[in-house]
């Protein structure tokens, strides 16, 4: 239904009308400023090349496939980028921090801060937290493969941090100076049956981090 407006309230409306206007434009370009600021952060970051070293453990997420969503709530692979740093920041059973959990059969593809060499005993370091739950290293020199299988092992050495870990040698895998590895849960192995609905929030292994070794110099 068609409502007249006297002259005189149309006259006093029209600041109301410009208004919106005004706020839309204010939030579009705040909008445009503050993508402009964030776009250097959102590019994806320089790697270095061959061997040049920057630290020793993951500096960068290549891949991911994670298993269990949506009920897995740590599914944020870069925490298992630098060095060990999980930690449980309460009594419920979703109070930690630090960790991705994988998800069963998940995995994901890191692309190492130093290049890995083979040196005599172990050769590369996984941290993984809460349990011994099992994980498979595969290695390759480039993103795209081929990955070498170093093995599977409970991931359960105590030690200095709150997560436990595993070691492999990249002895017998035929490659040297590798720098891109892919670590996948294989916790059916230490689990016979156990599945994305019984695991818990954290389903499969958490991985917390991974350390060179033996970084090629
Ligand atoms: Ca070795
Ligand atoms: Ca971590």
């Amino acid at each position: 239904m068609y409502n007249h407006v006297p002259e005189e309230s149309y006259q006093r409306m029209k600041p109301l009308r410009i208004f919106p206007k005004a706020i839309f434009l204010l939030l579009f370009g705040t909008l445009l400023f503050f993508s402009a600021q964030c776009g250097d952060e959102s590019s994806t970051p320089t790697l270095p090349t061959a061997c040049q070293p920057q630290g020793v453990n993951a500096i960068s997420v290549l891949d991911s496939a994670l298993a269990c969503i949506p009920t897995n709530a740590f599914a944020d692979p870069s925490n298992a980028l630098g060095p060990p740093d999980a930690a449980s920041t309460g009594p419920g059973k979703n109070d930690f921090k630090g960790f991705v959990s994988l998800g069963i059969n998940g995995m994901v593809t890191l692309y190492m801060g130093s290049c890995i060499q083979d040196l005599p005993g172990p050769d590369l370091r996984v941290f993984q937290s809460v349990s011994s739950e099992a994980v498979e290293v595969q290695v390759s020199q480039n993103q795209n493969g081929p990955f070498v299988s170093l093995g599977m092992k409970n991931c359960g050495d105590p030690g200095s941090t709150y997560s436990n870990s595993c070691d492999f040698d990249l002895a017998g895998s035929g490659l040297s100076n590798v720098r891109v590895i892919r670590v996948f849960d294989r916790e059916v192995f230490t689990f016979p049956g156990v599945a994305c609905d019984n695991a818990g929030s954290s389903p499969g292994a958490d991985l917390d981090a991974v350390e060179v070794l033996h970084p090629s110099s």
